[in-house]
């Protein structure tokens, strides 16, 4: 069968949402986050999504000392394309958020397209021992929570990406925002193509129901055009079979322990590479190539 077309996969190493008690292998210090990323990077992932995490308890942080050992590590031992967050977790200060990006100046960050619930709780039913008191209460903290990203915050983030070359992938977790999208787009903020990362299955945004899929694709469609690059994220449980499903509709794809902690249902992912390796057979499998970091950088129109 001849070969389709190729497919950029993104690992989101760690994250701000999953905590060190939820699985062993989840990477917490430096070390841990920058080999795993390296794994991710060497099964296949074109673009590493970095988040780092403080040593002592493995609470979410921004704080440059602690990416800058992983950046050094990953930069040094691959070409893979670093994408830094600007969400950081969800509780944390926008100015917070901003600070690795504006001292690192990477070719790609992450940017969130709106305020929203960002709803924890539930994962209470499922993890009910933690080993640091900080785990259960950002959980907890969750039902009171507004992940916010004004217009005010999200043209503040674009103004430093066009001072330092960094483009985004803009994160979208509810149709309202790829309409925030087509409107910084069409005030002339953003440069084409946009990388739009479509997330389901955050409790506050969109579900992960295939006429969900279906819904983002088809609004972005009609909003963006082809200005546009569709990659999906489905959190938990709809990790793989949304990735799969988005990738036969056009798609990329992002997968990671950020996103979800498992490899199957009930069973936890060793590593990083081992969800990177799978979504990457699958899409073997369908006749689709894996984009490299140089065909990604291409395709996405980054500074290198
Ligand atoms: N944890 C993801 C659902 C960011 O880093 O900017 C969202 C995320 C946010 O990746
Ligand atoms: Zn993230």
């Amino acid at each position: 069968m001849a070969t389709i077309r190729k497919v950029i996969i993104t690992a989101a190493v760690t994250g701000a949402i999953h905590t060190p008690s939820m699985s062993p292998y989840l990477p917490s210090d430096p070390d841990e986050i920058a080999e795993a990323a390296l794994g991710a990077a060497e099964a296949g992932a074109a673009i590493l999504h970095l988040h780092t995490r403080d040593p002592e308890d493995g609470r979410p942080s921004q704080d440059p000392e602690h990416f800058a050992p992983v950046l050094e590590k990953v930069k040094n031992n691959s070409d893979a394309v670093v994408n830094i967050t600007t969400g950081g977790s969800p509780a944390m200060t926008v100015q917070e958020r901003m600070r690795p990006v504006m001292a690192f100046k990477p070719e790609l960050a992450s940017l969130n397209m709106g305020s929203m619930n960002f709803g924890l709780y539930p994962m209470l039913d499922r993890f009910t021992e933690f080993k640091h008191d900080w785990e259960r209460q950002s959980l907890e903290n969750s039902r009171d929570l507004v992940f916010k990203n004004t217009f005010q915050d999200i043209e503040t983030i674009l103004d430093i990406g066009r001072t330092n070359g960094t483009k985004f992938e803009f994160e979208c977790y509810d149709i309202s925002h790829l309409y925030n999208l087509q409107h910084m787009h069409a005030r002339g903020l953003t440069d084409g193509p946009l990388f739009v990362q479509s997330v389901f299955g955050i409790l506050g945004g969109i579900g992960g129901h295939p006429e969900d899929l279906m819904h983002m694709r088809r609004t972005a469609d009609r909003l963006l055009g082809e200005e546009y690059l569709w990659s999906i994220l489905g959190a938990g449980k709809n990790q793989m079979p949304l990735a799969t499903m988005g990738v036969q509709m056009g798609s990329h794809v992002r997968v990671g322990l950020e996103d979800s902690l498992w490899l199957e249902p009930k069973e936890l992912a060793k590593s990083n590479a081992e969800q990177v390796a799978k979504i990457r057979r699958s899409l073997e499998d369908l006749s689709y190539e894996i984009a490299t970091p140089d065909e990604a950088r291409q395709m996405l129109g980054l500074k290198g």
